[in-house]
């Protein structure tokens, strides 16, 4: 006596159909994303704060977006380049919103409220991804001892 259990593996089709490169693995699934970190951010009119973010390494991370303006902010995070695109639709004056974005090393990323001419007011930043290589302390080249053994003696 044999029970055949069928696996409905090939019914798990992911539903998104986006151009992603793949290959990493990960997914954008909203459950079981380890996040890193969650970064706080504040919205008004028009500015966002902070304009800067640094990330100490590369991994998901979350930001949760809080309207302390007056009037309907948005956030989309961007990498350079175009890919990664993260929206969180609009955010009520008062109201904050959460979203969460896979960060790479190497690549810089825009942060900005994609709301009608918000962006170029001053409603834009950067976030900086740490770990390989941009430590953003320059070290000079210390190597070398000059050779220049002081005469007189
Ligand atoms: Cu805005």
């Amino acid at each position: 006596m044999r029970v055949l259990a069928i696996l409905p593996a090939a019914l798990l089709l992911t539903a998104c159909g986006g151009g992603y490169g793949g290959g990493g693995g990960s997914s954008n699934a909203p459950s079981g994303g380890s996040v890193l970190r969650t970064i706080q951010i504040s919205e008004q009119e028009y500015s966002l704060s902070p304009s800067t973010v640094t990330l100490a390494k590369p991994g998901t991370y979350a930001f949760q977006v809080t309207n302390k303006g007056k009037i309907t902010h948005a956030f989309t995070i961007e990498a350079s380049g175009g890919g990664n695109e993260v929206q969180s639709g609009d955010i009520q004056p008062g109201s904050h919103k959460t979203v969460k974005s896979t960060f790479k090393a190497g690549t810089s990323y825009e942060m900005y409220c994609p709301i009608d001419g918000h962006k170029s007011q001053g409603m834009a930043g950067t976030i900086r991804v740490g770990g390989a290589g941009g430590g953003g302390t320059t070290t000079n080249p210390g190597g070398e001892s000059t050779t220049s053994s002081t005469p007189g003696y």
